[in-house]
């Protein structure tokens, strides 16, 4: 049996190195070597992978300091051993028969390409193979194009003869530098029709870039220093020519706007992509369409004024063309390029609760403080429906309407108690107040390891967003914490409370709540049992919109509880099912689209809930809590992971099945007693900061300047 040397560069990706050194431990293949190259990671990170290095068939090298991608495969090609050499990233997988199929493959060739596959979340691993389609054949256009050297099983022979090496002292482009000697001395590419190799999505490119995340002024400099390294190095060879012209070209298109977005650094990607542009071929650039070869022209005459004019014209051009393919793209054109310009109004206020969903939470709380106490402001609220009334005279604005740009184009204050849309542009002198929905109680943002919401994008658009917020209400000390770290929030934090708790100290709470049961027609006689779950980040329609399969039998529940109590549904907003209670008048009200959930809370004398963050404000009224965990470890290990010991530290009883939850309520007294002293130290912990205030004291830093007491 021939041996693979499979070359892995290791840099500070502890949280993916164990899977990628399982994947190639399982290999069915037997002959392995596999080199290890540490790139001078961070103790903790080479602690790591040191811990895991127990096979004999490892090879571990070590740089003192980090030295480059490049450096490492060079220092790996050096060490290896075997008939062929593969490369592997530390962040990917293999399948596991991925080698013995490509040493099947190969035959008499020097080179066999494998396929890939995008690896975002579990359920990518799984897929079903029609092995008669085993092989395939590639171009080298293709291969050219993907510019990378991952997933090519390549003879050591091939290597040698040809002096295969990485150009060092660059990163993400010197797989390019191994490429063309591939296609330039490979007659034919064979290649596997089966996916061999799994290629991660990073979803962090905050805290944890990988190459292709890192900033486009560094990946321009390394670009141009590859392109004219090869195109010196292989200038004998008309197709290497061509390709690495093609190369420079595309990276040029996709990236022109964002490299010369940075006006502090024009003159510098000024010089750079000109001394790239002076080595093309004369016939690359006449392939290109007109507004291209006009900067294309100006970059080679280094004349840094026309070029900026036609740059000027292209973004233009750029944004009219894409301005005009719908109404909603018109629309945030008409934004950018008008209503942006127009003077900011100080006295504006713009509002929105999930999502324009309904009139709710601390911005219904703030508003209402407004109206109550006259203060002098013009308020609008965001909804989805536009025909919305709401008390007080706000203007009602349809989320997404051109009058919606324009509002949030020149109103001072935004206050949303969401993530604002990444396309809205804060201006100078825009206060924006984000009041958040909740206690954290499962992972938020930069706490969570793997992503496996629908948006891969996630970390860095909430990064990108949260940069916008001036101020961060906080309910809780617990809660400061997590926001500074998961959000990496580094402005105010408020340290008020809720403002949507105020009503749960209000003086008129029974009031309120003998009016809303009026409202809902529930029977004043009954006590109301409310069930608040939250949504599952695997099981959705598609982003934004969730499944929920009702575990509670209700049948039952009226027979057993029917006499003394009714039972309030309400689902979390992201929740796209509907919930069925036919043939359970009187005793089952869907509430889903209640307004606000504290006016629920108030009518209610049990709380059952799951993992949601609606126990955190209801302990506020120091009312029995269930917690119906049915899928709790799924929930707690797979999918987000608790910030909460929540087995010892919930305020009530874990229930993993409907007669559980019937059993508890009908024996609520017990349970009462049972839950009573964990519950003061919940309350404690998470509610103190409550004492009904927390509005006014919001409204009078936030809006009117004055500084009030916060409670750390
Ligand atoms: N909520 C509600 N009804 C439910 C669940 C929640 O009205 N059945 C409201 C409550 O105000 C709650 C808030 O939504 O405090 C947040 O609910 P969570 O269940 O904790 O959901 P969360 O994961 O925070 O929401 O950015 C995405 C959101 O964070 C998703």
């Amino acid at each position: 049996n021939q041996r693979v040397s499979i070359i892995i560069p290791f840099y500070n990706t502890l949280e993916f190195v164990e899977d990628c050194l399982n994947s190639v431990l399982k290999q069915t293949y037997s002959s392995i070597e596999i080199i290890v190259i540490n790139d001078g990671s961070d103790s903790e990170n080479t602690r790591y992978l040191e811990s895991l290095i127990v096979d004999d068939r490892i090879v571990y090298l070590k740089n003192e300091t980090r030295r480059g991608v490049a450096y490492s495969r060079n220092k790996g090609l050096k060490a290896a051993t075997g008939e062929f050499v593969f490369f592997l990233d530390s962040d990917d997988l293999l399948t596991e028969d991925a080698i013995e199929l490509l040493v099947a493959q190969i035959q008499e060739y020097p080179v066999v390409v494998g396929r890939t596959k995008r690896l975002l979340r579990p359920s990518d691993l799984e897929f079903s193979v029609d092995s008669s389609e085993l092989a395939a054949e590639r171009s080298k256009e293709t291969l050219f194009k993907a510019g990378s050297i991952l997933n090519v099983l390549i003879r050591s022979e091939f290597i040698k003869e040809h002096h295969i090496e990485f150009s060092e002292g660059t990163e993400g482009y010197s797989d390019l530098s191994a490429v063309i000697p591939v296609i330039l001395h490979s007659k034919d590419l064979p290649s596997i029709n089966i996916p061999t190799y799994y290629k991660r999505v990073r979803n962090d490119p905050i805290s944890n870039p990988s190459l292709v995340q890192r900033p486009i002024d560094e990946r321009t400099h390394e670009f141009i220093t590859v392109y004219k390294g090869l195109r010196n190095k292989y200038g004998k060879y008309v197709e290497a020519k061509q390709y690495l012209d093609q190369t420079f070209l595309r990276f040029y298109r996709r990236q022109v706007i964002n490299i010369f977005k940075d006006v502090n650094r024009f003159d510098e990607m000024f010089d750079l992509t000109a001394s790239a542009v002076k080595v093309l071929n004369p016939n690359s650039i006449a392939s290109q369409p007109s507004h291209i070869k006009k900067e294309l022209k100006q970059l080679k005459n280094s004349n840094k004024v026309k070029f900026q004019k036609a740059l000027r014209f292209h973004i233009e051009a750029w944004d009219f063309k894409n301005a005009i393919k719908g109404f909603t793209r018109l629309k945030r054109y008409i934004y950018k390029k008008v209503f942006l310009k127009f003077p900011l109004k100080e006295n504006y206020i713009i509002f929105e609760s999930f999502l324009g969903k309904n009139f709710s939470d601390s911005p219904r709380n703030i508003y209402e403080y407004i109206i109550e106490n006259n203060l002098d402001y013009q308020c609008i609220w965001v909804f989805n429906d536009k025909n919305r009334k709401i008390p007080g005279n706000a203007k009602i604005v349809k989320r997404f309407s051109l009058a919606y740009y324009y509002y949030f184009a020149v109103s001072k204050y935004w206050i949303n108690n969401m993530r604002q849309p990444l396309h809205l542009v804060k201006r100078d002198g825009n206060v924006f107040l984000e009041t958040w929905h909740g206690t954290p109680l499962k992972k938020l943002v930069f706490d969570m390891k793997e992503v496996y919401s629908a948006n891969p994008r996630y970390k860095r658009d909430f990064y990108m967003q949260s940069r916008a917020w001036d101020y961060l209400l906080s309910p809780n000390r617990y809660s400061s914490e997590i926001f500074n770290r998961a959000f990496k929030f580094d402005n105010e934090m408020l340290e008020y409370g809720y403002p949507r708790n105020d009503i749960l100290y209000s003086p008129k709470k029974d009031e309120i709540a003998e009016r809303v049961k009026e409202t809902i027609g529930i029977p004043k006689d009954k006590k109301v049992v409310l069930y608040a779950p939250t949504w599952r980040d695997d099981d959705y329609y598609e982003p934004g919109k969730y499944k929920f399969q009702l575990q509670l039998d209700l049948h039952k529940m009226k027979e057993v509880l029917g006499d003394e109590y009714v039972v309030a549904l309400r689902m979390h907003y992201f929740i796209a099912d509907d919930i069925n209670v036919e043939g359970l008048d009187d005793f089952a009200f869907n509430l889903s689209k209640y307004d606000d959930i504290a006016e629920l809370y108030l009518i209610s004398d049990i709380l059952i809930t799951d993992y949601s963050s609606v126990f955190f404000d209801y302990a506020n009224l120091k009312r029995p809590i269930l917690f119906f965990t049915y899928d709790l470890d799924k929930y707690r290990d797979q999918l987000r992971g608790f910030y909460l010991d929540f087995e010892n530290d919930a305020p009530g009883p874990l229930l993993r099945t409907s007669d559980e939850v019937i059993e508890a309520i009908a024996n609520i007294e017990t349970v009462k007693k049972e839950y009573a002293s964990r519950y003061e130290g919940f309350y404690e912990m998470f509610c103190s900061w409550h004492d009904g205030k927390s509005t006014e004291k919001v409204v009078k830093k936030v809006l009117l300047g004055e500084n009030s007491k916060t409670n750390s």
